[in-house]
């Protein structure tokens, strides 16, 4: 058996003290808002994938379906080429990706990158020893840490799937796909997953699943604290939120302070006082339209090569030309 090989390409800041820093600039922001990053260590990564399996998210189920009829398509699009994951987690929708890419070249390589060492060694793993032909090699980093790896990897196809770009502002989502298109080369390819805007009860339940798991993802950030940070932030008087605001196409997602509490952060031991009924963001959950989302694309540098949806129109895969 093949031990997975894993690279680490930046460590430019130590994670506890970056960890810690950006909690302080997140509860001293006005409106409170932490980066929503920090949801993913191994206990966070864990319940998303929880949160996948839920009867509520559709988005998984959904892309996944998607992908499994269209793989093949898209491999025929792109020619032979490599795979490059941003945020893979358990790299499950990539199976379908992987078979169409095997089936029509042989031998791949497969570089899926994640902040989480935890859900990385094991989708290495997995990945590695479902498919001996992929050559696997792990990334873990932040997504921007993995661009200037892009230059010696093409031609390769980039894969961000999930929606995750909805976790990001408008200036932040296209910031980050400015940086992109300028790390890939042309005729490069870019496989992007959005999640469209539907009816607000289908969003809702989406992100408030009944068996709580998405309100144990929220209250985790806090539990991270806790351990990493010492904070003994009381989880009990944590309560979940998510509603969709129509006004920005966004589920907004925090935590609220049920009782007044105070806590240290360490380092840089700093004092937070937050206080009852406060809110604090954690995440925002962009939902879009094609019809604004693809110039905008264009606009930071790709073609748009071909859109994928299911038949709801619920959720859409991009594929894009650098
Ligand atoms: C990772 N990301 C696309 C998820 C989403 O739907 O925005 C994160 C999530 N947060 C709560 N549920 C799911």
């Amino acid at each position: 058996k093949r031990t997975p090989a894993i690279v680490q390409p930046a460590l430019s800041s130590d994670p506890i003290e970056d960890f810690a820093n950006a909690c302080v600039r997140g509860f001293r922001s006005d409106p409170r808002r932490l980066e929503s990053r920090f949801l993913y260590d191994a206990e966070g990564s864990a319940l998303f994938e929880e949160i996948t399996r839920q009867p509520e998210y559709y988005l998984t189920r959904t892309e996944s379906s998607i992908l499994a009829a269209r793989a093949a398509e898209i491999r025929e699009l792109t020619g032979p080429l490599r795979i490059l994951e941003l945020g893979s987690g358990s790299s499950q929708k990539t199976d379908h990706l992987l078979r169409a890419w095997l089936e029509q070249e042989g031998p791949t390589r497969y570089y899926p990158v994640d902040v989480s060492a935890a859900s990385l060694c094991a989708a290495c793993e997995r990945v590695g020893s479902t498919y001996p032909a992929v050559e696997v090699v792990g990334v873990q980093c932040q997504y921007r840490e993995s661009f200037p790896l892009l230059a010696q990897l093409s031609p390769v196809l980039v894969a961000f799937l999930g929606s995750s770009i909805g976790n990001f502002t408008p200036e932040e989502m296209s910031c980050f796909v400015r940086a992109l298109a300028a790390a890939l080369r042309p005729g490069d390819f870019f496989l992007l997953g959005l999640d469209l805007v539907k009816e607000r009860s289908l969003l809702e339940s989406a992100y408030n699943d009944e068996a709580g798991v998405t309100a144990r993802f929220t209250r985790n950030l806090f539990a991270r604290m806790n351990r990493e940070l010492g904070s003994a932030i009381d989880l009990d008087a944590i309560e979940h939120a998510a509603w969709y605001r129509r006004d920005q196409e966004l589920v907004e997602i925090s935590a609220r302070f049920t009782r007044a509490q105070s806590f240290r952060l360490t380092p840089p031991g700093k004092t937070i006082t937050i206080g009852q009924g406060e809110l604090v963001q954690t995440e925002i959950s962009r939902k879009f339209r094609l019809d604004r989302v693809v110039p905008d694309l264009e606009r930071c540098g790709f073609s748009v090569e071909r859109v994928f949806t299911d038949e709801r129109r619920w959720f859409a895969l991009l594929l894009l030309r650098r």
